[in-house]
């Protein structure tokens, strides 16, 4: 079934309006990192990218780019791939480059605009390859994929795996796999512990570029819900949280005040926080253990010589 434009557009305001007055309801308050990814918020993540501070992507380009005749090889021909949020499609045609005769690719990414994009570019890159762009929330995951023909590759790059807590890690592995079918592999990005000035500054950059993509989503909740957050009001926060190994971002009410939409309204004391994203990282063991509990086992692992960032291939 294919559901129309305005329609999908009602229900995504409806869900992101359900999980906003669910996280500002909650003590304390915490909202889910995934309605961060608007038009606006893909346009800002893609600037996040390219900072200085901001190491992941790069050095997961580049480590794809030096395995990526090894993750071949591995996999083997004639694979359907299939990425889960895939902002642009840099990664992607890095991956389908190497790849011996790829049958097709798919995107699940919750930013429509994001999705066209992707499939737009990797169609261009890759004349007579079957596309296919879905705009959609990969937490939701039913049963097996109709398109393509299993064995698929599954690719989760960028860390984004990390945006979830352990559960929510495990479970979303889990419904990857019975996604992907049977046979399937699966190239996992994930950032590495390391330490905590670089992991900090990674997420608090000098330009404010991540206090930009922070506030987005107030700024998103004031233009889609009808919310009167007033963006000066709200500081970014971006700290280390040693024991449960994540970086966590959090808006900071700059004062007591009441903020409303609809009809509802949520009072704010001065300091208390919105957690509005936790970005967990890892060591091999921890994946290890991630990908058991997910159903999945780790077959290779590999890191840039300075260890900062991996990439597993499960099976
Ligand atoms: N894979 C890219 C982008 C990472 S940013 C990279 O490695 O650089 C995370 C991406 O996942 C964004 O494009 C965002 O829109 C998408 N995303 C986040 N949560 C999602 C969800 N629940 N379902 C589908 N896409 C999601
Ligand atoms: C998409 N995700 C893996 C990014 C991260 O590093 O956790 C999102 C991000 N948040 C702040 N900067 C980048």
């Amino acid at each position: 079934m294919t559901i129309p434009a305005l329609l999908q557009l009602d229900l995504e305001r409806a869900l992101f309006e359900e999980d906003m007055v669910a996280g500002l309801s909650a003590s304390p308050k915490a909202t889910p990192p995934k309605w961060f990814y608007d038009a606006a918020g893909s346009a800002l993540f893609a600037e996040i990218t390219r900072l200085p501070e901001y190491y992941p992507t790069r050095t997961e380009m580049a480590l794809l780019q030096d395995r990526a005749g090894e993750i071949a090889g591995a996999v083997g021909a004639e694979r359907w791939v299939v990425e889960y949020g895939s902002g642009s499609a840099a990664k992607a045609v890095r991956l389908l480059k190497a790849l011996d005769a790829p049958a097709g690719y798919l995107c699940v990414e919750i930013d429509p605009g994001a999705a066209r994009a992707t499939a737009a570019e990797v169609a261009r890159a890759f004349p007579g390859l079957p596309v296919k762009g879905v705009a959609g929330d990969f937490t939701a995951l039913e049963g097996e994929l109709a398109a393509g023909v299993p064995p698929r590759l599954g690719f989760f790059p960028g860390s984004t795996i990390g945006n979830f807590a352990p559960d929510e890690a495990a479970r979303l592995l889990a419904d990857m796999r019975r996604h992907l079918g049977p046979g399937a592999r699966l190239v996992l990005g994930a950032d590495l512990i390391k330490d905590p000035a670089t992991l900090e500054a990674a997420y608090d950059d000098a330009q404010g570029v991540t206090a930009r993509f922070n506030l987005n989503l107030l700024a998103r909740a004031n233009r889609q819900l009808g919310a009167d957050f007033d963006l000066d009001a709200f500081g970014h926060r971006a700290v280390w949280n040693a024991e449960a190994a994540r970086i966590e971002m959090h808006l900071v009410s700059r004062r007591a005040q009441t903020v409303t939409f609809g009809s509802r309204a949520f009072a704010f004391a001065e300091g208390e926080t919105i957690h509005t994203e936790s970005s967990y990282k890892f060591d091999r063991a921890r994946i290890e253990a991630l990908a058991a509990r997910g159903g999945w086992r780790v077959e290779r692992f590999w890191t840039d010589a300075d260890e900062a960032f991996s990439i597993s291939l499960l099976g």
